[in-house]
């Protein structure tokens, strides 16, 4: 009897070493990204670099204060994390949770939009950019200042 007290203790205390349960019921860490823009002189991500961690909840605040809309895109940051869902919200009233693998996020002026992930994989994204055309100056943002990095560690 003693025996099997001990092993089912065993195997208590083994779960709660290793197991970290559903990652994806986290409560998130907050990240906000504002979109900043100047038409026809600059448009830039604020900030521009974040750092992140594998197995981490975070909910990416994707704010579009300025009157251009604007891209969030790289190319390989998600395939390295895991979506939960990209919520999409009016001031405190959600409108929709989109789910499933989501490549790119397009927030229109005024607007923001969560992204809910979980980084899977380490390294460094350096190819952060938006793709959009400053028809004033004739670039695209990328061009004009809006790219940016996401280390993931
Ligand atoms: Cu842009």
């Amino acid at each position: 009897m003693k025996k099997i007290i001990i092993s089912i203790l065993l195997i208590f205390f083994q779960n709660l070493a290793y197991s970290k349960g559903d990652l994806t019921r986290q409560k998130p860490q907050e990240v906000k990204i504002n979109f900043v823009s100047k038409p026809g002189s600059s448009h830039f991500f604020s900030p521009a670099e974040i750092e992140l961690e594998t197995g981490i909840l975070y909910k990416l605040i994707l704010k579009n204060n300025s009157p251009n809309k604007h891209y969030f895109s790289s190319l390989k940051f998600p395939d390295a994390v895991f979506t939960r869902k990209v919520q999409v919200v009016d001031g405190t009233n959600k409108i929709a949770e989109i789910k499933g693998h989501i490549k790119e996020v397009e927030v229109f002026p005024g607007f923001s939009v969560e992204w809910w992930l979980i980084p899977i994989k380490t390294g460094v994204f350096d190819d952060l950019h938006c793709r959009v055309l400053d028809k004033i100056a004739d670039m695209e943002h990328k061009d004009m200042g809006m790219r940016g990095k996401i280390v993931v560690k």
